[in-house]
């Protein structure tokens, strides 16, 4: 069931539908101003699902167009900044690696310190950037970032896990502001069924957009740098 949008100050009653608080003073729907720092989009999803695949994708399709900058999370590694810096999708100064330690979703949700640090870092070091892309370590469903690290965020899951994710909801597939169903091209090879998901991804997410992709086939990753454009062309200016 899609997330309803709700009123506050609000009370909660035992058999209510169930909702998200987004963080207090933040209209998650708001336009995002331009001119004082770069847009941040966080990229979330379980382990292996193509999140680093889809970063790199992202790189080579907007590099050339906007000021750009990713930062990695991996718990005892830098295995996902070595990946992007072996395949040359962004100079190695464009590139920050946090070794979180701890669970990924912690360095994205609850503690955000060494991520805002890391972010922060790039924007000092380079100058005004368009864009941070927040690559967080492989988590569960229930992984979300916090308002207070991203702007808006990706879920990326993958047809392999089995065409019930999208159904099994969480906080990942409903309140993403995008879903990404990856790895499309493996679907007949684990009899995953596509309407299946798409019918499911539209009923927990209500209106929010979902888009289907395979990273082997598209290395542009088209669809997901297409939405990002239109996020950054649809930026106010500071106020
Ligand atoms: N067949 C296929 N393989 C893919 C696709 N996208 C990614 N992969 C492969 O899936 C594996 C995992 O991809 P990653 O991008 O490392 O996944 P990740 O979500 O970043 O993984 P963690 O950071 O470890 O959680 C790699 O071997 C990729 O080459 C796709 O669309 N199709
Ligand atoms: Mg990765």
């Amino acid at each position: 069931m899609p997330a309803e949008p709700h009123a506050a100050p609000h009370t909660h009653e035992p058999d209510e539908v169930p909702h998200t608080h987004p963080d207090p003073g933040v209209d998650p729907h708001a336009p995002l101003a331009a001119g004082a720092r770069a847009l941040r989009v966080g990229i979330g999803g379980p382990v292996g699902s193509g999140k680093t695949a889809l970063v790199a994708a992202l790189c080579r399709a907007l590099g050339d167009e906007l000021r750009l900058a990713v930062v990695t999370n991996d718990i005892y590694t830098t295995e996902d900044a070595d990946f992007l810096l072996r395949n040359g999708v962004l100079p190695a100064d464009r590139i920050r690696a946090v070794e979180t330690g701890c669970c990924p979703h912690t360095a994205i949700r609850d503690d955000i310190s060494a991520n805002l640090d890391a972010v922060e870092d790039l924007e000092a070091a380079l100058g005004p950037l368009d864009l941070v892309l927040v690559e967080s370590g492989g988590d569960n469903l229930t992984a979300t970032f916090s308002k207070g690290l991203i702007d808006r965020q990706i879920f990326v899951v993958d047809v392999a896990g089995g065409d019930k994710v999208p159904r099994k909801g969480g906080p990942g597939v409903t309140a993403a502001d995008l879903l990404v169903i990856n790895k499309i091209d493996l679907a007949p090879l684990v009899s995953a069924d596509l309407t299946v998901m798409d019918r499911d991804a539209r009923a927990r997410r209500g209106e929010l957009p979902t888009v289907f992709l395979s990273l082997v086939q598209d290395r542009a990753a088209s669809p997901v740098a297409d939405w990002i454009r239109g996020l950054v062309a649809a930026r106010v200016p500071a106020a």
